[in-house]
């Protein structure tokens, strides 16, 4: 057996650039690079392999600001690639490794591939303890890395190099595998990343991960035609698994061909394009008027490539007919089996292709005219809606958030992708923007993290350069985690932040008021005031576009109509990045449509409005369907 003799880091460098992923007969290279920061615990080990190796095994290095946002890049990254591709994580010991996490969550919550390498302390342990260690009392083997345990969906310490040889693999395969991907952790002791073996060169031939595409068994797929075959009111609900799965072409033909609705989870909107004639749009408690009332009264749900979250369920209101029979379309059965659903384990585009055929052979009809008609005219009562909201009607001083969001969707078109997390703009954006392709709305809704928007944004265009990609970012998430600008600049990432600065954090505002809280505590950007004690006091005045600039962007105050759909259009042919400063009403959002969310107010309290609150909440949680877990 011929061998190599290279340290950890060096094999690690060498194995990767080897593995490739392949789907449909199209392969590629998984790896396209590795993100890092410095410290100790890597420059030598991991640090020294990149800088010797990286160019012969073109693995390309990049450096962010941020441990935390560059796991959330790798993983939008991976999210626009349709997980075929992803970048490795690399930190230092300690606070560089623990803030990664946050995004190691955020992408296993998200069924995201990223592969991680957190440093850890000494294995030989003599050092000890060495700088920025935990030192556990009692536990002498826990190290901060632990924390990556539960966000993890693998997890190894490599504490003697042969170790590599047996977890490497395993981490591909995990990354690699529809059902069990997220994030990948290899904690590296800093002494042993620099430890020399003697690897067999067989190691680092190159390797090809099949991607399978399971097909449904005929039994359960026969059970679920019957279901279908007889169902009067049936709705789909497309999530994230069937834009990954690229079953785009097959939903549109199932969901014409035998006239089914389709409604949206945030990951799963875009599947169709929003002017399809059978996407109804969102469901769930930021769902739309179409799809929420269809929701009610279904008497058939399928869930397609869907985790089944809250937000979609309406947190278990949406669906009220009690004689509604749930399907599940996922190729992950924990999934699958969400909301007692007939499950049908199997990958969505598979599955669809499958149940097409079948209804087909028994000559099924699909559904009645009369839904039909419903469906066609709940979707125009919709469609009429959303241009409602989006269209400025000079209500207030500034712009409405929906007003913006039609302003920046007509600027931009239905093709150029947008970007988002957390705050009020997710509901909003889910109601009223209008992607025309399924690459052209990129929520992070899983996690929903504050920070994940400007890293994504950079993500997305490494993934897709030719697509213009805009963040559309609150001005709580922008300040949470807004150092990336400086690498969208460093790396000559060309993307458009659009700030709708409304002073805060309102939507969390929202929730308080809902919940009886009916001042701003806590939740506006204000100076605190000493007559109360308390943030009171005026707005602080944050200049964004000030900001951007001062990160090495182009930034631009745009707080009207005109003046934002030229800053859009500047954005396009400037050379850079462009941060865009729009002050937005604080009040005025995309109302609800008949969707709800589970929080539940205090229980006692010596104030009315918590007490009204409480009781409109027992009547609400009153029609959460318990039996549907
Ligand atoms: C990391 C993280 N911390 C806290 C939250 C809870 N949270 C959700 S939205 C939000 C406020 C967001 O404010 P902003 O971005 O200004 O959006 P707005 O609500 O004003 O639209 C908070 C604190 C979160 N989602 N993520
Ligand atoms: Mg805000």
């Amino acid at each position: 057996m011929s061998t190599v003799r290279l340290t950890v880091g060096q094999a690690i460098v060498k194995f990767m650039a080897a593995q490739y992923i392949e789907r449909d007969g199209a392969k590629n290279r998984f790896i396209a690079g590795v993100w890092g920061i410095f410290g100790h615990g890597n420059v030598a080990g991991l640090g020294q392999a990149l800088e010797e190796l990286g160019d012969a095994c073109r693995m390309p290095y990049y450096r962010p600001q941020n441990e935390q946002a560059q796991v959330h890049l790798a993983s939008a990254y991976a999210k626009h690639k349709n997980r075929m591709a992803t970048f490795a994580c690399m930190s230092s010991i300690g606070p560089g490794a623990t803030n990664m996490v946050t995004g190691a969550a955020q992408a296993t919550v998200n069924r995201l591939p990223v592969l991680l390498f957190p440093s850890d302390y000494f294995a030989n342990r003599l050092p000890d303890p060495v700088l920025q260690q935990v030192e556990h009392p009692v536990e002498h083997d826990v190290s901060a890395s632990d924390a990556f345990r539960p966000v993890s969906r693998y997890f190894d310490r490599i504490s003697r190099p042969e170790q590599l040889l047996s977890s490497l693999p395993e981490a591909f395969r995990v990354l690699t595998d529809p059902a069990e991907t997220g994030a990948v952790t290899i904690s590296l002791p800093e002494d042993v990343q620099s430890e020399v073996d003697e690897w067999p060169e067989r190691f680092f031939e190159q390797r090809v991960w099949h991607v399978r595409r399971p097909v449904p068994e005929a039994g359960p797929l026969a059970r679920v035609a019957e279901l279908v075959r007889t169902a009067k009111r049936p709705l789909i609900v497309a999530g994230g698994g069937a834009i990954y799965s690229s079953a785009e072409t097959a939903l549109d033909a199932f969901a014409t061909t035998f006239g089914i609705p389709v409604s949206e989870s945030q990951a799963g909107k875009g599947v169709l394009p929003w002017n399809h004639p059978m996407n109804v749009g969102p469901v769930g408690a930021n769902g739309g008027l179409a799809a929420n009332r269809l929701a009610k009264e279904a008497d058939l749900v399928l869930h397609v490539g869907s985790r089944m979250g809250d937000f979609v369920t309406a947190s278990k209101t949406i669906f009220q007919n009690e004689d509604a029979t749930f399907v599940g379309i996922n190729l992950n059965a924990f999934d699958a089996h969400k909301l007692r659903a007939v499950p049908l384990v199997a990958d969505a585009r598979e599955a669809l292709v499958a149940l097409t055929a079948a209804l087909k052979a028994s000559g099924a009809a699909g559904t009645d005219a009369p839904y039909r008609k419903r469906v066609a005219a709940l979707k125009a009562e919709w469609d009429a809606r959303v241009d409602h909201h989006r269209t400025p009607k000079g209500e207030t001083a500034e712009l409405a958030q929906p007003e913006v969001i039609g302003i920046l969707n007509d600027a931009v078109g239905g093709h150029a992708t947008v970007v988002c997390a957390a705050g009020s703009l997710p509901g909003d954006l889910l109601k009223l923007w209008r992607p025309e392709d399924s690459k052209a709305y990129h929520l992070e809704y899983g996690y929903s993290c504050m920070g994940y928007e400007i890293p994504a944004g950079i993500g997305i265009k490494l993934a897709q350069p030719e697509r213009e990609v805009v963040v559309a970012i609150g001005d709580g998430t922008y300040l949470m985690l807004n150092s990336e600008i400086v690498t969208a600049v460093a790396e000559g990432v060309k993307i458009t932040i659009v700030v709708f600065d409304n002073h805060g954090y309102q939507c969390i505002k929202d929730l308080a008021a809902s919940c009886g809280t009916t001042t701003q505590f806590g939740n506006e950007l204000r100076f605190r005031e000493s007559a109360t004690g308390r943030l009171t006091g005026a707005y602080i005045p944050v200049d964004f576009a000030k900001h951007g600039e001062a990160m090495g962007a182009i930034g631009v105050t745009a707080h009207t109509e005109d003046e934002i759909r030229a800053a859009v259009a500047a954005a396009r042919t400037a050379d850079r990045t462009t941060v865009i400063h729009v002050l937005v009403s604080p009040d005025k959002r995309a109302p609800g449509y008949e969707g709800w969310w589970d929080v539940p107010p205090a229980q006692v309290s010596a104030q009315n409005n918590v007490n009204a609150a409480r009781e409109r909440y027992a009547t609400a949680v009153a029609r959460q369907r318990k039996e549907l877990l």
